[in-house]
Order: structure tokens, then sequence, then C-alpha cells
């Protein structure tokens, strides 16, 4: 298992931090989302044989969001 952390703008309330997660969570290998909406940090537990950074980013970036790193 890796954790890796996101920094996303465009959260502003806790609607966002849901919709965060939900389209992280059902992403095959991924075990936890933590958001914190203060400093726009998404933790990511996940297992790198199942699914990569790539695939967070893109999903973070469809639900309208964007990964600034
Ligand atoms: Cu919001």
């Amino acid at each position: 298992m890796e954790k890796i952390t996101l920094t996303v703008k465009g959260m502003t309330c806790m609607g966002c931090v849901r919709s965060v997660k939900n389209v992280l969570e059902p992403i095959p290998g991924v075990a936890g989302v933590d958001v914190t909406l203060e400093n726009g940090q998404v933790s990511i537990d996940f297992d790198p044989a199942k699914s990569s950074v790539e695939q967070f980013t893109h999903a973070i970036n469809d639900a309208g969001y964007e990964v600034a790193g």
C-alpha cells in the first residue's frame, strides 16, 4: 500500500470534499481517501499494482477540480 498527497484547487465546501471522495473511492485499489478542505490536501491510500496517480488526477479533473501538485 502506498500513500500520496495531492494538492487540489477549487474545493470550497464539504460538498466539494464529498464530490472528490466520490470519484476517488470507486477506483480499484483505492483503500482510503482523506480530504482536508482548508489547505486542499487530498491523501489517498492505494495499491500501486491496481491504480496510479494519473488515474486520480484524471478523476479529480473530470469532477471539475484542479490538481496543483
Ligand atoms: Cu463545494
